[in-house]
């Protein structure tokens, strides 16, 4: 069987505070819409196969609540999830300092491995007058957390938004491919198995979407911090 032949399931949830942009970011991605009004998430999620260096690849996107008093699902995703989106607001110093437990809280949460895969995304980059965090400061903090990839993106203008999706989903997919190597000896067709026993029976969640459009930018490359 070819290698595209295989499909993985990842789940990848979009993590930060209330109002940074993590549904228009994901509505951009899932549906290619911005959506201008706030809606505070209490939790959605979305399907979308996409093509990764050849891979097909569904994705299963976990919108969750930035917001206190939805935010109590917070530990499931973090336990469910393979990649996370770090999502901050380059208009918004707290937005970045409250990732810092957020992620401290992952790592712990996925037994301390310090490689848990994770883009680091400062979103509204088109409110440039409004920006309250530097580059090199949000730079500063992705190279603290083991060198993960920043990008600052925005989602009303549709910028760097794949990027962010396909790079969380190559950190993934390479840690499948080394702990396949690892479990089993020289790499198979394909790529690593990836049976979660937690993929089935889930919960319902309160809605879920489902987008088929493949994107059109998906070999962007992997970079460590990427600027508009
Ligand atoms: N200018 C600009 N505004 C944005 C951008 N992304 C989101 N917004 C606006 O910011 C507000 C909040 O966006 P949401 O995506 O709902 O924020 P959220 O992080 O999902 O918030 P919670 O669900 O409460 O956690 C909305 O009014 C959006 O239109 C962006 O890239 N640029
Ligand atoms: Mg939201």
């Amino acid at each position: 069987m070819s290698r595209a032949g295989y499909q993985r399931e990842y789940h990848i949830a979009v993590i930060g505070s209330g109002g940074v942009g993590k549904s228009c970011l994901t509505a951009q991605f899932v549906q290619g819409v911005f959506i201008e009004s706030y809606d505070p998430t209490i939790e959605d999620s979305y399907r979308k196969q996409i093509d990764v260096d050849g891979r097909q690849v569904m994705l299963e996107i976990m919108d969750t609540a930035g917001t206190e008093q939805f935010t109590s699902m917070r530990e499931f995703y973090m336990r469910d999830a393979h990649g996370f989106l770090l999502v901050f607001s380059i208009t918004s110093m707290s937005s970045l300092e409250e990732l810092r437990e957020l992620r401290e809280q992952i790592v712990q949460i996925k037994g301390g491995d310090p490689h848990v895969p994770i883009v680091l995304v400062g979103n509204k980059s088109d409110l440039e007058e409004d920006r309250k965090v530097s580059r090199s400061q949000a730079f500063k903090v992705s190279q603290a957390w083991g060198n993960v990839p920043y990008y600052e993106t925005s989602a009303r203008r549709r910028q760097n938004v794949s990027e962010v999706f396909v790079d969380v989903c190559r950190q993934i997919i390479r840690k499948d491919l080394s702990k396949a190597r690892r479990d089993r000896g020289p790499e198979r067709p394909g790529y690593g198995a990836h049976s979660d026993p937690r993929s089935s029976g889930r919960r319902k969640r309160r809605r879920q979407r489902t987008h088929d459009d493949y994107d059109d930018d998906r070999r962007g490359g992997r970079s460590r911090c990427v600027i508009l």
